[in-house]
This record gives C-alpha cells, sequence and structure tokens, in this order.
C-alpha cells in the first residue's frame, strides 16, 4: 500500500475576498492512496492559516501523520475509520480527508460511482456560486455575468460596515435573483440594526454572521431579523446540528463534507436537517478538481435540497489537476459517471504545481 500527501499550490484566476481575507492561490493538501490495483485520491479543505476556523494544512498534516495514518493500514470503511479516530479530539479537516479518501477507494472497490454508492440521488447537482467583495462596479459585473451563466443563487461576501453598500449593489443589478449573503462570523448580536436592515433585500438567507462556534446567539439574532440564517462555520457534526434544532438557530444548512470529518457526518447531517424541515445544500473552500468533485457527488444527492457554492472547476482556475473539469448545464453539474470520484488527474499538471510529497505508508 502507498498513502502519498502532495502539497500542492495552484493559482486563482482572480483574488477571493472574504471577511477573514484575501486569497490568490489555493494550497491544498491532496492525498493519493494505492492498493490492490485502485487509486483513490482525497483533499483537505484546510488552507494556509487558521482563518476560517482552528485547522490549517500544517495542524492537519501533523495530526494525519501522527494520528491518523496508521488506522488507514488495512483500508477501513469510513465508518470504522471514523469510530477508530474518535480518540483524536476535533480535527474533523483532518479526519475529513482520509474519511472521503477511503469513501472514493470502496466506491471503486465497488467500481461504483460516488455519487451512487452515497445512497439516493438526484443524478444532478443544482449549481450556485459564492462571488468574493470587489469594488462596486466589478461586483455588478461579476453578479450579472453569473446570471447569464445560468446560476440558480448568487451569494456575496460581505463584511461589517459594508454590507448594505454591497447588497444594496449587487441587488439593483440582478433584480430579484435568487441572492443570499455570506459574513463569515464578522459580526455580533451588537450589530443587529445593521442586520435588519438587510431585511428590505429579501435574501434568501444570510450565512454565518456571527461566531465561528456559536449556537445561542444565532438564535437570538434569527428572533430578531426576517431574513433566514444558515450556519455554516458552526456546524461541525449531526450534535451541533440537532442543538442548531432545538434552539432554532437557523433554517438553512451549509454542508462542506471536509469540514465535518467527511461523507458520513454529511449524510447524516443532510438527512436530520431535512428531517426537521432544513434547507440543505453543499459548500466548498475553492477546492481543486479533487474536492470538487466530492461536493458535486454529495450536492446530488436527494438529501440536498437547494444550490450550493459547487461552481465548475473553470471559475476558480486557469488549468486544474484534473484531465475532467466540470460543465454546467442550466445552472446543474451532472457528477462523473466513472468509479469512485471519477476524476482523471492530469499528472503532468499536478507535478508542476506540487512543492513536495511525503509518502506516510
Ligand atoms: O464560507 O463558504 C465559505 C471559500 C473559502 C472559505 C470559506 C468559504 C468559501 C466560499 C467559496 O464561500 C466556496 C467555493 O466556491 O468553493
Ligand atoms: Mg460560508
Amino acid at each position: 500500500m502507498e498513502l502519498i500527501a502532495h502539497r500542492v499550490s495552484l493559482p486563482l484566476k482572480t483574488p477571493f475576498v472574504t471577511s477573514f481575507g484575501a486569497q490568490d492561490h489555493r494550497a491544498a493538501l491532496v492525498f493519493e492512496l494505492i492498493h490492490n490495483g485502485i487509486t483513490a485520491f482525497s483533499e483537505a479543505v484546510t488552507d494556509e492559516g487558521p482563518f476560517y476556523s482552528y485547522e490549517d494544512n500544517n495542524t492537519a498534516f501533523h495530526i494525519i501523520e501522527a494520528y491518523l495514518t496508521e488506522q488507514m493500514k488495512d483500508v477501513p470503511k469510513p465508518v470504522e475509520f471514523l469510530n477508530r479516530v474518535k480518540f483524536v479530539k476535533g480535527h474533523l479537516m483532518a479526519k475529513a480527508a482520509l474519511e472521503m479518501l477511503l469513501w472514493d477507494y470502496h466506491a471503486k472497490v465497488e467500481g461504483t460511482p460516488l455519487y451512487r454508492y452515497i445512497g439516493k440521488t438526484n443524478g444532478k447537482a443544482q449549481i450556485g456560486i459564492s462571488i468574493g467583495m470587489a469594488d462596486p462596479d466589478e461586483m455588478r459585473k461579476q453578479t450579472s455575468k453569473a446570471v447569464e451563466l445560468g446560476y440558480k443563487r448568487i451569494k456575496v461576501k460581505i463584511k461589517k460596515g459594508k454590507e448594505e453598500e454591497i447588497v444594496g449593489n449587487v441587488r439593483s443589478a440582478i433584480g430579484d435573483f435568487p441572492l443570499s449573503v455570506d459574513a463569515n462570523t464578522d459580526f455580533t448580536l451588537e450589530d443587529t440594526e445593521a442586520l435588519m436592515a438587510l431585511d428590505k433585500y429579501g435574501l434568501v438567507y444570510m450565512e454565518q454572521p456571527l461566531d465561528h462556534d456559536d449556537i445561542i446567539d444565532h438564535a437570538e439574532l434569527a428572533r430578531r431579523i426576517r431574513t433566514p440564517i444558515c450556519l455554516d462555520e458552526s456546524i461541525v457534526s449531526r450534535d451541533r446540528v440537532r442543538k442548531a434544532i432545538e434552539a432554532k438557530a437557523c433554517t438553512v444548512i451549509n454542508i462542506k463534507p471536509g469540514r465535518v470529518s467527511g461523507f458520513t457526518e454529511s449524510l447524516a447531517i443532510a438527512k436530520l436537517a431535512r428531517d426537521h424541515g432544513l434547507h440543505t445544500w453543499v459548500g466548498g473552500m475553492l477546492e481543486t478538481g479533487v474536492g470538487r468533485a466530492f461536493n458535486i457527488a454529495l450536492a446530488s444527492s436527494a438529501y440536498i435540497d437547494s444550490p450550493g457554492d459547487t461552481s465548475p472547476n473553470e471559475k476558480y482556475f486557469e488549468k486544474d489537476i484534473v484531465k475532467n473539469p466540470f460543465i454546467m448545464e442550466d445552472g446543474f453539474i451532472t457528477p462523473m459517471d466513472g468509479p469512485g470520484i471519477g476524476v482523471e488527474i492530469d499528472r503532468d499538471r499536478l507535478k508542476k504545481v506540487t512543492l513536495d510529497r511525503v509518502r506516510l505508508l
């Protein structure tokens, strides 16, 4: 068996600006597992710094190397792997990278595409777009173009002090097209009035306005404003969803498999949320074609009901590390039909953008 970590750096077409910073490349940890004639891939959603969550590429690499890798030796099923690594507290992004590697591996063993292997599927994913902050003209241009391209929902990043200027500007550019905002934790309950001022723009929801691990304050905010609340950072497990439901903290959930320890937890979250009448969609973390394929497989699940942030590869990269990028048609993407995630790695491209590779097993 071989387990390899590739550290890659892939330039973004345009810098992506959120309330927690700007980024002009994607620094990804890509994992490759070779066993019994099968080659599986996955990607950690961590980035260079702990700005979206407390994990980053170095903490993920450390946890994987020191504690998780040894549990991969007999290529367990994903659920078994998760049970074995319970002794490591948190570090769900590190766990997700290997858990998803096992999903790809076992789907390939069965010769089944991952989107079918995970259960009831819609056969395709509804696609929305996440647009970073930029100057007003640029945001009008990008959001109008997204409508033209056929996206089913537009989300724009906001930050404290700029929220109404951004939403007002974009709203006037795209008319009554489905629009949401993502604050990436930039506000507190003291900003209630500013967030209330967004009610008049008819947003489909407001994503993660408050702290990254908060439930209670979001529940209070939900009582004060009309815009529905969507949680992203706060939802790290099905247990958090249970608490969010009980507290009435949100009516929408952004599921990122790479944030919640992988597909096992993602599917449980999606089912629990749908059982309680919440809306679900699949988010992204600027993944390369590898992580993107997982997101699109999950976004095609019958338990997902809303358009996510799973744009085709070309939104982000001039040239991805895969040979078969996704194409969006009429606002939908069909997952790959090959076994597992179905992507074909472009070995030359991967080599070119690889900073270093480490053999873990
Ligand atoms: O909060 O959803 C987020 C990107 C990086 C980190 C956090 C987020 C995002 C996005 C872009 O919104 C999602 C994507 O298109 O991959
Ligand atoms: Mg978000």
